[in-house]
């Protein structure tokens, strides 16, 4: 769509980032690149939080960005699980509370990569770290667009325990934010399914592993941005052109 304001001709256009993982400075890149302004749409597929430098920083400024809309990875339920925990102060009560299911998804939470993400949370003053849990609250399951007649299924992973009979309503949130997307199985026949969660260099007999990966019908956009010589990818949904960091 396309309309005149100023003489100037804006273009308005939805993209898709996904597992940002605190790499601030290559979603600022990546931002600048794609020309995001305040008449398109972001949909962030998850995985904000966690490894990179900067997830909390990241995170809040997509609290600031009214048209990005946020969808939930594996990494914001497990920082769900456990930053309210964090945010009490150590009392006889908090110890009492930290029973063996919570040091487990402390634990898990540790060993995927919290550190970064617990340590810019704890700069945070109480009210803003409520905030920012309300906001993590607030992330949707997925989401379904349509752009020129073409659908798409927007989520972090999936499609846990597939079967072409079921409704995507029917998954578990398991099945659709942990499990591995089959990129040899076309879910939908007429529905494109982007998805991020797992790196396209770790993607078997990917020819072009590092940058988005597109094989029946599905759309694999996380190109590793934490990984070494990995990098962060967007897609258009208007035109399919693919953005990526660095040069
Ligand atoms: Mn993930």
């Amino acid at each position: 769509m396309r309309f005149v304001r100023d003489k100037e001709a804006i273009t308005i256009a939805s993209y898709v980032i996904s597992d940002i993982h605190g790499q601030y400075d290559m979603f600022m890149e990546l931002l600048d690149k794609i020309k995001f302004n305040e008449n398109d749409t972001l949909y962030i597929l998850g995985d904000v939080l966690d490894r990179g430098p900067h997830p909390i920083k990241t995170l809040m400024k997509l609290m600031e960005m009214p048209n990005a809309i946020c969808i939930v990875g594996n990494h914001e339920l497990m920082a769900l699980e456990c930053l309210e925990f964090l945010m009490k102060e150590i009392t006889d009560m908090s110890i009492e509370e930290l029973d063996e299911k919570m040091l487990e998804n402390l634990l898990t939470w540790q060993y995927n990569g919290s550190k970064t993400t617990i340590e810019e949370f704890e700069k945070l003053d109480a009210v803003t770290k409520q905030d920012v849990i309300d906001f993590i609250k607030d992330f949707v399951i997925y989401e379904e667009v349509s752009v020129n007649d073409k659908d798409y299924l927007l989520v972090h992973a999936g499609l846990g325990n597939y079967s072409p009979e079921k409704d995507i309503e029917d998954y578990s949130l398991h099945d659709l934010i942990w499990a591995r997307a089959d990129y040899d199985v076309r879910y939908f026949e007429d529905k494109y399914v982007i998805s991020g969660h797992t790196p396209t260099q770790y993607i078997k007999d990917n020819p072009q592993p590092g940058f988005i990966y597109r094989k029946n019908n599905h759309i694999a956009i996380d190109c590793g941005a934490c990984i070494p010589g990995g990098r962060l990818a967007a897609i258009c949904l208007d035109t399919g052109e693919e953005y990526y960091t660095g040069d």
